[in-house]
C-alpha cells in the first residue's frame, strides 16, 4: 500500500487591521515632504484624488461583464455589485470574463488618468511609465481561500524595486468588503522570502509577530494607496454576505529603470496567448 503524501501547508492569515492610513493629500504641495513620508511609511494614500464618475463608468462596465457571466443577482442594482450566488467560478470560467475585462478602455484608461500620472510624476520626480499590465480583481463574498496573502509585489514584478503599486477600490469598498491593507514600514526590510500560500498568486510572506502595524481605511471611491514594491501587504476577508469587490492595481516607474518583460505585457499573458491562438 503507498501511503498518500498530505499537502504542504500553505500561508493563511487573516489579517487584522490596528491602524488607519494617514491621508497625503496636503502633501501634494511640498514633494520633498511627500517623498520623506513614501520613504518612511512605505505608502502614500490619497482620499478623494480620483475622478469618481469615471471610476464608477469603470465599474459598471466591469459589472456589465459580470452580469453576462450570471455573476450578479436578477433584479439587483447593478451598480450594488450584489453576487448571484452561483456556485464560484473556477479557473477557466473566471479567465473567460476577465480577458474580456482586460480589453476595457475604461479600465485601461483610468491606469493613465491624469490625476495618478500627476501624482506618480511628483512622487518619483520625473516622467513616469506605466506598465502595461494592468490588473483587476473581483473578489467573492466569503470565498476566504482566495484572500490575498501578505506578500511584496517584488515577488511577481522584479525589474526595478522603485517600482509603485496604485490599489484602488473601484466603487466604495469599507473593511467588511475586504480591501487592501498595508504593513507600515515593512519596505525597509529589503525583498524577503515567500513561502507557498492560498489566494492571488499563490505565494506569501508570514507575519506573525511582526511589531509593525497593519494598516487601511473605510475606502471611498476615488481613494487610492499607492505603496513601494517591498512594502508588505494583503487583502482583508470578504465579509459581505453577497457583495462583489472589484478593484484595480496598476503599477509605475520611473522611465529608463530596469523592467520585467511580464510588465509590458496583459496581466497573464492571456491576451497575447487569445492572439496567437487566433493566429495560429
Ligand atoms: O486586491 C487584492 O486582493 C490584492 C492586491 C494586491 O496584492 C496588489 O495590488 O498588489
Amino acid at each position: 500500500m503507498t501511503a498518500t503524501a498530505a499537502p504542504a501547508p500553505r500561508l493563511a492569515e487573516r489579517i487584522r487591521p490596528t491602524g488607519e492610513y494617514e491621508a497625503s493629500n496636503a502633501l501634494l504641495k511640498d514633494p520633498p515632504a511627500l517623498r520623506a513620508r513614501l520613504a518612511e511609511s512605505g505608502y502614500l494614500f490619497f482620499r478623494g484624488a480620483l475622478d469618481r464618475e469615471r471610476l464608477l463608468d469603470a465599474r459598471l462596465d466591469i459589472l456589465k461583464l459580470c452580469r453576462a457571466h450570471g455573476w450578479i443577482k436578477p433584479g439587483s442594482d447593478l451598480q450594488d455589485g450584489v453576487y448571484s450566488g452561483i456556485p464560484f467560478p473556477d479557473h477557466p470560467a473566471y479567465n473567460k470574463l476577465y480577458r474580456e475585462l482586460l480589453k476595457l478602455n475604461s479600465f485601461n484608461g483610468f491606469a493613465v488618468s491624469p490625476e495618478i500620472l500627476r501624482i506618480c510624476e511628483t512622487v518619483l520626480d520625473g516622467p513616469v511609465q506605466s506598465h502595461r499590465r494592468t490588473i483587476a480583481r473581483v473578489s467573492f463574498p466569503r470565498h476566504y481561500e482566495n484572500t490575498t496573502q501578505p506578500h511584496q509585489d517584488f515577488f511577481y514584478i522584479r525589474g526595478t524595486p522603485q517600482t509603485y503599486t496604485a490599489w484602488i477600490p473601484c466603487g466604495d469598498c469599507p473593511n467588511e468588503l475586504g480591501g487592501l491593507a498595508l504593513l507600515e514600514g515593512s519596505h525597509v526590510q529589503g525583498f524577503l522570502p515567500h513561502i507557498p500560500a492560498i489566494g492571488a498568486g499563490n505565494h506569501g510572506i508570514p507575519t506573525a509577530g511582526w511589531p509593525n502595524r497593519w494598516l487601511t481605511t473605510d475606502y471611498r471611491a476615488g481613494d487610492f494607496v499607492l505603496f513601494h514594491s517591498h512594502t508588505i501587504h494583503g487583502a482583508l476577508d470578504n465579509h459581505t454576505a453577497d457583495r462583489l469587490r472589484l478593484s484595480f492595481d496598476f503599477r509605475y516607474q520611473r522611465q529608463g529603470e530596469a523592467i520585467d518583460p511580464g510588465s509590458l505585457r496583459s496581466h497573464l499573458g492571456l491576451l497575447e496567448q487569445e492572439a496567437e491562438k487566433r493566429d495560429a
